[in-house]
């Protein structure tokens, strides 16, 4: 597929609605940014919810009311973050599935993650691994470090592939912590991927999200962008949409050869199992 996959991911757990009023945090601002990052060129929403004070939350009702109105209003492949916040405890993280995403992220190990830790034991990761495949959920393996790649072989050794029979994952760069994002770091990474994976993107956080984009499209990967990992569209210029970074995504894409994919595509390339509404 010469396409690109462009994911948005608009919210994230870590940035305060206080310092980021644009940040969308309420189910109508997600609503409207996902209509928008799709009209825009998004084919995948990675998505991590609030409560009504703007607090990360992993509550089943707002996680199933969340999925169900992206389902209704837009064609987006919904992945639900099971990483959500580093202060979320391993036993919630796993009921995110109950929400029935199309498909979920699974980090394939402990990294460091700026002064917190984010938590992945091996143990933990297995059960998400698991638990996915009956609930014909389609992993997204998100790498922060090389030995994240080691860790992925492990997993898909022990377990076999995914629900889907695709391999698709996404290497988070940049993090104070993990693997830097340099185009060095993430050409190291592609080089280690198991044969199985069928598919790969790349973000970087921060000041990197711009040069990783490039690298990525070069390389061959696909692209992940939004407010969860960039804030600064520009230098001064702070993001004010997340329609914007997934534009300028679309664009680099296009001007690449390698034009956005559509909802139908995207799902083909991650063996998606079809649960739209509309
Ligand atoms: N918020 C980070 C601690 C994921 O969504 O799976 C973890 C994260 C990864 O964002
Ligand atoms: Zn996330």
């Amino acid at each position: 597929m010469v396409g690109t996959l462009i994911t948005v991911a608009p919210t994230g757990a870590e940035t305060a609605k206080a310092d980021c009023p644009q940040l969308p945090t309420t189910l109508e601002e997600l609503v409207e940014t996902a209509i928008a990052c799709e009209a825009a060129g998004a084919s995948l929403i990675h998505l991590h919810i609030r409560d009504a004070d703007h607090q990360p939350t992993l509550d089943h009702g707002l996680l199933k009311a969340s999925v169900e109105a992206l389902r209704e209003q837009t064609s987006l492949v919904i992945q639900l973050s099971t990483g959500g916040s580093v202060h979320d405890p391993l036993e919630q993280r796993l009921t995110v599935l109950e929400a029935e995403p199309d498909s979920c992220s699974l980090t394939c190990g402990t990294t460091n993650f700026g002064d917190d830790v984010f938590l992945n034991p091996w143990g933990f990761m297995n059960q998400l691994y698991v638990q996915a495949q009956e609930r014909e959920v389609v992993p997204e393996f998100e790498l922060f470090d090389l030995g994240h790649v080691a860790a992925l072989r492990r997993l898909i050794d022990t377990h076999g592939l995914p629900y889907g029979g695709k391999v698709h994952v996404d290497f988070v760069t940049g993090v104070p912590g993990g693997m830097p994002g340099t185009t060095a770091a993430l050409m190291a990474g592609v080089a280690a991927l198991p044969e199985e994976v069928t598919s790969w993107s790349a973000t970087g956080i921060g000041r990197t999200h711009l040069p990783i984009a490039a690298a990525a499209l070069s390389a061959g990967g696909h692209l992940r962008v939004g407010m969860e990992d960039n804030l600064v569209f520009a230098k001064g210029q702070p993001v004010q949409h997340n329609r914007e970074l997934v534009a300028r995504a679309a664009e680099l894409a296009t001007v690449m050869q390698r034009p956005p994919l559509s909802t139908d595509q995207a799902r083909e390339l991650l063996g998606i199992k079809d649960r739209r509404t509309r």
